[in-house]
């Protein structure tokens, strides 16, 4: 399988997280090497609702849309509650942890200068709202969401906390639970393996880029 998305700590992260647990074998591919194309746009209308990550299973088929995705792949890692109705709720808290992609994942891996400024000043305020009722259910059923099982949410949930601890980790001083569940879900098996492994964010709030000792590249849609 290939997983093609841009060059953010985003959307595909819990999507690798969740492949490196359950000993997925997948390639992750940047979309000017998938496509080969000049511009995004060139690329766009080719891309089932034009928006990046895909999961390129086989040459017929292909898988967009990241909470779909997680579902899919939540199958073959059991990830996926059996009961119908933690499966619903399970489902409604993936959903709840897009509400972080704005204001963790933008704000640290593409806001620059002012707007960086401005955008991490908007999360300390907004953030004990958004948290709390995540932080409700780990209270109520910890140490994951919903159990002492985590299910394909808490990859979601565990991607945007994890960058949140990193980058701003004074924020998280209040809320000793998720710093509990983040401890809890680095000793799930591959998890631990793949954060040693991935790029790394530099340059926060200036120039952020990912990569590796001596190949970091901008991060943003395409390669320049
Ligand atoms: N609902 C989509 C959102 C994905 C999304 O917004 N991707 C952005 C990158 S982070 C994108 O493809 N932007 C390119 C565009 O809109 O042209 C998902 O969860 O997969």
């Amino acid at each position: 399988m290939k997983l093609v998305y841009f060059n953010y700590l985003a959307y595909a992260e819990p999507i690798k997280m969740m492949m490196n647990h359950g000993n997925i074998p997948y390639e992750f591919i940047f979309p000017w090497d998938y496509f080969g194309t000049e511009k995004w746009s060139d690329s766009k209308k080719d891309v089932p609702f034009g928006k990046l990550p895909i999961l390129v299973i086989d040459e017929e088929t292909t898988l967009w849309e990241s909470g779909a995705i997680m579902r899919y792949l939540s199958r073959k890692t059991n990830t996926m509650p059996e009961d119908e109705i933690l499966k619903a709720k399970v489902d409604a808290v993936f959903d709840n942890t897009k509400d972080f992609v704005y204001p963790i994942d933008a704000t640290f891996g593409a806001r620059v200068d002012e707007e960086f400024q401005e955008c991490k000043k908007e999360l300390t305020s907004i953030l004990p709202d958004l948290i709390r009722p995540f932080y409700n259910l780990l209270e109520e059923n910890g140490p994951f969401l919903f159990s002492d099982k985590a299910f394909y949410c808490d990859f979601a949930f565990y991607h945007h906390m994890k960058l949140l601890k990193d980058c701003a980790g004074e924020l998280l001083d209040n809320y000793p639970k998720i710093i509990d569940f983040c401890e809890t879900f680095e000793k799930l098996r591959g998890i631990d393996d793949y954060l040693k492994n991935r790029p790394s964010l530099i340059g926060i709030g200036k120039n952020p880029k990912l990569g590796y000792e001596g190949r970091f590249l901008p991060t943003g849609y395409w390669r320049d």
